[in-house]
This record gives structure tokens, sequence and C-alpha cells, in this order.
């Protein structure tokens, strides 16, 4: 039975916008698994009550199903070792973990000020308020006053990815030769900003543009030509 695949979906039920969702898109292209893409909204998760949680991404496999990206890619990994590896073995994988934190607590939160209002903006219209309410609650604060200006923000993301930075002047995927869950951990940040916003986020002459130009490439070029903002 095909993999079914529970996606967060703007206004433009093409434009998917989630991070952790986009870490999962490239981890099913990348096994070479088939799958039915399934979009959401915020405030219409009831097709994804089976999973007992209302965060996305979920999967369902056959009767297994799976949410959390971390926990859907290690189930992937353990269900498809046959297929290419997201992560090559267990001390790997340990490690990964440890980009998964970087990417989460330094990458995502310079880009979340940045995109904040503009993720607001693609929302399809009933989930606008469910948006501003839940993240103004947990932020302590409204959008706008946690907004930075891009000229702020862009510098503290380039800041944050200098770990990044380093290691692609070395070899041209953060797990080596070819791409793994490590690279579309970083990635899926990127898809998240491409999809709702124009801000410049990187400058050409960075390894990691070059970096993100061979992710936007991967798989046919699947993340490259999804519908968004652009930059
Ligand atoms: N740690 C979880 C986080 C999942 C998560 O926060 N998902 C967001 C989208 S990126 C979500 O579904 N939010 C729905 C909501 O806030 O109602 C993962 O990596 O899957």
């Amino acid at each position: 039975m095909t993999i079914q695949f529970f996606d967060l979906a703007g206004g433009d039920v093409n434009v998917r916008f989630s991070p952790n969702c986009w870490r999962i898109r490239m981890a099913l292209l990348h096994k070479g698994l088939p799958f039915d893409d399934i979009p959401l909204r915020f405030v219409d998760k009831e097709p994804i009550a089976f999973s007992g949680q209302k965060l996305l991404p979920v999967i369902r496999d056959g009767n297994r199903s799976v949410n959390d990206s971390w926990d859907i890619a290690v189930y992937l990994e353990a269900a498809y070792p046959e297929k290419p590896k997201l992560f090559g073995g267990s001390q790997a994988m340990a490690l990964c973990n440890m980009i998964r934190f970087w990417v989460q607590g330094s990458v995502h939160r310079a880009i979340q000020r940045l995109i904040i209002v503009d993720i607001l903006d693609a929302l399809d219209q009933r989930d606008k308020a469910y948006f501003r309410s839940t993240r103004e609650a947990r932020l302590g604060m409204t959008l706008e006053q946690f907004r930075v200006s891009p000229a702020e923000g862009v510098q503290e993301l380039r800041n944050a990815l200098q770990p990044a930075r380093d290691t692609l002047q070395y070899q041209p995927f953060l797990c080596g030769p070819a791409p793994a869950f490590a690279d579309y951990l970083l990635f899926g940040a990127f898809m998240w900003s491409r999809a709702v916003s124009q801000i410049k986020l990187l400058e050409h002459g960075d390894p990691v543009y070059a970096w993100r130009e061979r992710m936007l490439d991967l798989h046919n070029g699947a993340a490259r030509k999804a519908p968004g903002r652009g930059a």
C-alpha cells in the first residue's frame, strides 16, 4: 500500500511551507518510496486524528502511523533498509540528532523571525486567526513585535550558518559526497522561507548558497519546482 504523507498547506494548497514536512518529503524522495501527498490546513487536522496528536508531518504506512519528523526518518530507515540510506549507521544517526537541534535552535529561530509575517500572509483565511493566536501566545508578543528587519535577521542567520559554511568548503553535502538526512534537516528550513518569502537569505558566493542550489536540483528538481514566492 502506498505511504500516505500528511503535509501542511498554505492558502494556495500547492504551497508547502512546513520545514519539518519538507524534511520528510525529501526523505521519501531519497528512499524512492511512492507516496500520496495529502495537504491539510491548521484548522482542519481531523484527518490525522488517528495519530493521536495534532502536528505535522504524519505518515501512514499500511497499519503503521508515525508522527514527528525525526521519528518518521528513523522509521523509514528501519522499515526500508534496502533503499538509499538516510543516516548510514547508528553513529551517524546519533550525530545527525545534533544537527537536528542545531537547525531547530539556531537556524529555525533566525528564519522564523524574518518570515513570520510572510507565513501569516501565505495562509488560508481560516488559518490566519489560529496561527496568530497560537504563535503570539507561545512567543509572548505579537508577530509584528517578534519580526526583525531583513538587515538584522539575515545577518543573524548567516552567523548561525557558519558550521555548515565551514563544512561545505570540504564536501558538496553535509553528509559528504551525497546528501542524506542531515542535509534535509537544514534544507527544510530554506524551503520554509522559499515557500512564503522573497527575502534573500544567502549571498551568491556563500558555499551554503551553492549547496542549496544542489539541494534544489535533487530528485528531479522536486523542491525547485514547488510553488512559492522564490528566494
Ligand atoms: N518536532 C516536530 C514538530 C512538528 C511541528 O511543530 N509541526 C508544525 C508544522 S512545522 C505543525 O504541524 N503545527 C501545527 C499547529 O501548530 O497546529 C517534528 O519535527 O515533526
